[in-house]
């Protein structure tokens, strides 16, 4: 069975917030299913197989415009757009309220749609080939840079209209402690609200008017700082929607519940005050920034692993009081009797076994000398496919395989089907982030042509073939899944009169009400995030928006 049905809801949403919900997600999947087919262009093409030229009748003039599209469909519009509307889920079933101002949170997705078709004409055009952190000086078409600021003014949009449902569930419980999915939504949103005035300041003071004609030159330093001010809290942005799974749901999908309510609710305080200030780790090889300022980014780097380890541990504890509860024995054997034959539940699995990888990895890239070995080589994908591609958007995926149906009233089409996919995906990602990796420390460059180059050696050829390989797994375990959720949301059969799939709502073993009131209010959490961010990028910012040199001549493609 792929999901549970019952037959009363604690708490339904309308017709209308599901038909909004489910708006969400159709741009997300889109976004999702076209990024997704250039996957297997890339990893082919190392492998020796160049596709690329078939594509442009299609328009498509080059690697660099596919792998462009690739990222930004991927990486920044699934996410987005799934988030925004799975939060909405979380904050109405949370909350179990209506949204206060519903007009505003469709004000907001449609200045997302709007953003979205700004930002995908010049994409398609090849007037934005930028790659997904569009570094300048690269230079690409003012609308791709007005419609990624869109995107952002409409999610934070969102974000105001989940404020103010807050701000009215606590006039009317004021001593109740906040309900957990919703608590956790709302730290997400502010986080990721401090965390995009970095890129909000690139694109409005020097990316616009630069690309407008307004300025000569740009300075690359100054807007990468802003950009990774906001480029590594964004990678937060995209977990902590899972994490809100991993805490607040799974633990339900497992008959299980949540281990510790005030150890999940550290975790999100500790991604709010520690995911803006590390963005140096993206900077280390920047000549632009002292050996000082690195350090300090890479001391708060290893800070934010601890949020992480956290939630290793209560996630897993919280796994196994469940498969407990199914009759799991031994000491490890209890894994055995987690539900693994529902996709929803095993696509979150998985994506939190290759997150331990990516997770790892990660420790790797902070460290500041071995960052110098494998800054900008095909390591750092091998690393976020294990992260964004796997922890979550194998997360998003297991969670969509309950939320569609909740959303259409329709049973899931095909779970085997499903779990094929996810299993798919998975070998997929083992072998193509295991030979990225590797490949990565032999010196294979990222972001390049690398099938034909004359200078590849031949001891890359065995990984690169994986790549290939392990890629063109992940591009059929994907669209599996794809498939499964489009079919299960169009499809005729409806589930019986009378029953529903409820969001699955964890309780936690302990009484959220015992839970001490520090992790329940914002004041000093947010003070502290503010602090610190101020301390850990001020005097950078105004040495550098000081020493400013816009100097830098464009490169347009
Ligand atoms: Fe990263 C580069 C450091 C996490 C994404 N990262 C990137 C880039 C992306 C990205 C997209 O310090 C490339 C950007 C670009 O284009 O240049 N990253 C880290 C560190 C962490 C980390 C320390 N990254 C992420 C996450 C991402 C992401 C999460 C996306 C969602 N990353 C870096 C650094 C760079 C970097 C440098 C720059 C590299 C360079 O030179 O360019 C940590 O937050 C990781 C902590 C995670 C863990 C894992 C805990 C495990 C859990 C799983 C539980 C298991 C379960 C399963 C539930 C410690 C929680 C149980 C199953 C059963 C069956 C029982
Ligand atoms: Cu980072």
């Amino acid at each position: 069975m792929a999901e549970t049905t019952t037959k009363t809801p604690v708490y339904a949403l309308t017709r209308e917030e599901r038909r909004f919900v489910g708006l969400h997600l159709v741009f997300a999947f889109a976004a999702l299913t076209i990024g997704s087919l250039f996957g297997p262009l890339q990893a082919l093409e190392h492998a020796g197989l160049d596709l690329y030229p078939t594509l442009e009748k299609f328009g498509i003039q080059s690697y660099y415009q596919g792998l462009t599209l690739h990222g930004v469909l991927n990486a920044l519009v699934w996410t987005t757009f799934f988030i925004t509307g799975f939060l909405t889920v979380a904050i109405i079933r949370g909350f179990q309220r209506r949204l206060a101002y519903p007009g505003l949170n469709q004000f907001g997705f449609w200045t997302m749609v709007v953003g979205l078709l700004m930002a995908a004409v010049p994409l398609l055009l090849n007037k934005a080939t930028v790659l997904f952190t569009f570094y300048p000086p690269m230079q690409a078409s003012t609308w791709f840079y007005l419609g990624l600021t869109l995107v952002v003014v409409g999610s934070w949009i969102e974000g105001w209209g989940f404020y103010a449902t807050y701000w009215q569930w606590r006039k009317d419980n004021p001593k109740t402690r906040t309900p957990f999915i919703a608590f956790a939504s709302l730290i997400t949103m502010v986080m990721w609200q401090i965390a995009t005035l970095g890129v909000a300041a690139e694109i409005l003071g020097l990316l616009l008017p630069w690309s407008m004609g307004l300025t000569d030159g740009i300075d690359p330093q100054l807007s990468r700082t802003f950009f990774w001010f906001t480029g590594h809290p964004l990678v937060y942005f995209w977990l902590l929607p899972a994490y809100v799974s991993w805490y607040g749901m799974l633990p339900k999908q497992v008959d299980g519940k949540l281990f510790s309510d005030s150890l999940a609710r550290l975790a999100f305080w500790l991604f709010l005050l520690l995911s803006v200030p590390l963005g140096f780790h993206h900077q280390f090889v920047d000549p632009g920034v002292p050996a000082g300022w690195k350090y300090v980014h890479a001391i708060l780097t290893f800070s934010v692993f601890f949020p992480s380890l956290l939630t290793f541990f209560t996630v897993i504890a919280s796994l196994e009081y469940g498969a407990r509860q199914r009759g799991g024995k031994g000491r490890f054997g209890w894994i055995r009797a987690l539900p693994w034959s529902n996709p929803s539940v095993t696509a979150q699995l998985l994506a939190g076994i290759l997150f331990v990888f990516g997770g790892i990895g990660g420790l790797a890239n902070a460290a500041y000398n071995v960052n110098l070995v494998l800054h900008n080589t095909a390591w750092v994908p091998g690393h976020f496919h294990l992260t964004v591609a796997s922890a979550v958007t194998l997360s998003f995926i297991g969670i969509s395989f309950w939320l569609v149906p909740h959303l259409t009233h329709k049973p899931l089409w095909q779970p085997k089907v499903a779990l094929a996919g996810v299993w798919t995906y998975f070998v997929g990602m083992l072998i193509f982030s295991n030979a990225m990796h590797t490949v990565g420390l032999l010196g294979a460059p990222r972001r390049t042509t690398l099938g034909l180059a004359p200078y590849v050696p031949a001891e890359w050829s065995g990984y690169l073939w994986r790549v290939g390989f392990g890629g063109s797994l992940m591009w059929i375990g994907i669209m599996a899944t794809i498939v499964v959720v489009a079919v299960t949301a169009f499809r005729k059969k409806e589930l019986p009169e009378g029953e529903f799939v409820d969001v699955p709502v964890a309780e936690s073993i302990e009484d959220p009400q015992r839970t001490p009131v520090w992790l329940d209010s914002w004041k000093p959490w947010l003070v502290g995030t503010a602090v610190l961010v101020l301390l850990a990028y001020g005097p950078q910012l105004i040495d550098q928006i000081f020493g400013m040199s816009a100097t830098s001549p464009r490169i347009a493609p």
